[in-house]
């Protein structure tokens, strides 16, 4: 496949073997091939069950993989990294997710891109807004900076 742009949500709020969670998100970063941009790493609450604060980032990668292919790479950094299958949302040493890919949307069992919740999640869009404030999502139709901007200020109901 032709060379493509992937942005890949970062987050960690537990320690393995490469330190605290912004060790393990530093690590992750080397970890990736072909990573264009990186932005700041930032402290976010959790969201969901999970007790401790996590360490989030995102990126930008070049990359020829397909989206599929691109799921597998993640899915093997994480396993090398110690995380293993568990609770749905629980304390993880990584976490890398597909969040948006310049060939737009993909939708396989198993694998929807861009990510389904990441409009609503200040710890995805506050990072990535640093590095891609100009990509449009395919869905919503509105930028990274739109998408900021909506999440951080009310919403009128009527
Ligand atoms: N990831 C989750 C659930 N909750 N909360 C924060 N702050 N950061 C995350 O990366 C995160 C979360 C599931 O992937
Ligand atoms: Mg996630
Ligand atoms: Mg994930």
């Amino acid at each position: 496949m032709q060379s493509s742009t992937y942005a890949i949500a970062l987050g960690s709020n537990r320690r393995g073997r490469h330190g605290g969670p912004v060790a393990e998100v530093r690590a992750a970063i080397a970890a990736l091939d072909g990573v264009v941009a990186t932005s700041p790493i930032i402290g976010s609450a959790p969201l969901g069950p999970s007790i401790r604060r996590f360490a989030n980032a995102a990126v930008l990668l070049e990359s020829a993989l397909t989206p599929p292919q691109m799921l597998a790479r993640l899915k093997a950094i994480e396993r090398s990294f110690g995380r293993r299958r568990g609770a749905r949302w629980g304390a993880r040493v990584i976490d890398l997710d597909i969040v948006l890919w310049s060939g737009g949307m993909w939708s396989t069992a198993g694998l929807t891109v861009p990510h389904i919740a990441f409009r609503e999640r200040g710890f995805v869009l506050d990072p990535l807004r640093t590095i891609a404030p100009d990509w449009r999502d395919p869905v919503a139709g509105r930028t990274v900076r739109q998408l900021h901007a909506r999440l951080n200020k009310p919403q009128p109901l009527g």
